[in-house]
């Protein structure tokens, strides 16, 4: 499949409008079963990025920057439509791997993934969210249409109240708090509260399918109410103009801390083999 077909141009005006779109059948069955692999790899051989953020009903499995030791989700990064696709979407080649990830929900983790969106890069920044399991639209990543042109940083809720569960420390953690003078600081409205203010979309998914989302997206997702695990592999992609935003200060401690080199600064372009450039070649 080329990757005109798998972006065509409604989607790319959907991608402008909503800031998140989804492109069915994008994965083969052999990307899908190469990342189920990859991550049983990782469970076996975690990195000290590796969490658990499920409620004490579930589990709720993640790690970061895998890339580097697990040959599978190597492989899926570099060869993988990935690339192809955040170069349509960012409208750039070369793109920029600027992390790779993922999350498992294991059968009964209740708790909801919390409203935020991506805060650590400025410039352009999108991520594909490859559904591994069936994943019906109750069970699925879900987003605030047109949110990613309301500006700001919005911090996940329990960031102000000082509660809330692991998944939601982690998101109020991983962004911290630096800068957050300089970046329109502010808190994620309460979505459950009111959903039917909000134009919320998100989709059923079959393995291979995937969602495309603008970073800058308010996105979260359902608790795993099935009997089945639900899996996703998630890269994040930049450009050459990307920069490291305020929070992204964060960051820098959070790699040092996993004993991760990053040669990263604020308001400087991100660089360096942790962040691979990626050259599409046209088919
Ligand atoms: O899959 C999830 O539950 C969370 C995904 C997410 O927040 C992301 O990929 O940015």
């Amino acid at each position: 499949m080329t990757a005109s077909t798998l972006f065509p141009p409604d989607a790319a005006a959907a991608y402008e409008r909503d800031g998140a779109i989804c492109l069915r059948g994008a994965f083969s069955a052999d990307w899908v079963e190469l990342a189920c692999q990859g991550i049983e790899r990782n469970i076996a051989q975690p990195s000290p990025l590796f969490r658990n953020l499920g409620t004490p009903d579930g589990g709720f499995l993640s790690d970061m920057w895998g890339r580097r030791y697990i040959p599978e989700f190597e492989r899926f990064c570099m060869e993988s439509p990935a690339a192809a696709i955040a170069a349509q979407a960012l409208r750039s080649n070369p793109v920029r791997l600027v992390q790779d990830t993922w999350f498992n929900k294991l059968p009964g983790a209740s708790a909801r993934t919390p409203w935020h969106h991506d805060t650590a890069v400025a410039g352009p920044f999108c991520s594909i969210w490859v559904a591994l399991d069936p994943t019906p639209r109750n069970a699925s990543l879900e987003f605030v249409a047109g949110s990613h042109r309301w500006g700001g940083t919005l911090m996940p809720r329990s960031y102000f109240s000082g509660d809330g569960d692991a998944a939601e420390r982690f998101y109020t953690e991983f962004h911290g708090d630096a800068g957050r003078e300089e970046s329109g600081f502010g808190q994620v409205p309460d979505i459950e509260a009111d959903r039917g203010a909000y134009d919320i979309i998100g989709w059923q998914l079959e393995p291979g399918d995937c969602v495309l989302f603008d970073a800058r997206t308010l996105h979260g997702a359902p608790g795993n109410h099935l009997e089945r695990p639900l899996r996703r592999f998630v890269t994040r992609w930049i450009t050459e103009e990307s920069v490291l935003s305020p929070h992204g200060r964060d960051v820098i401690g959070a790699l040092a801390a996993a004993g991760l080199h990053a040669d990263l600064e604020v308001g400087k372009p991100i660089r360096g083999p942790l962040f691979p450039v990626i050259t599409v070649t046209p088919r």
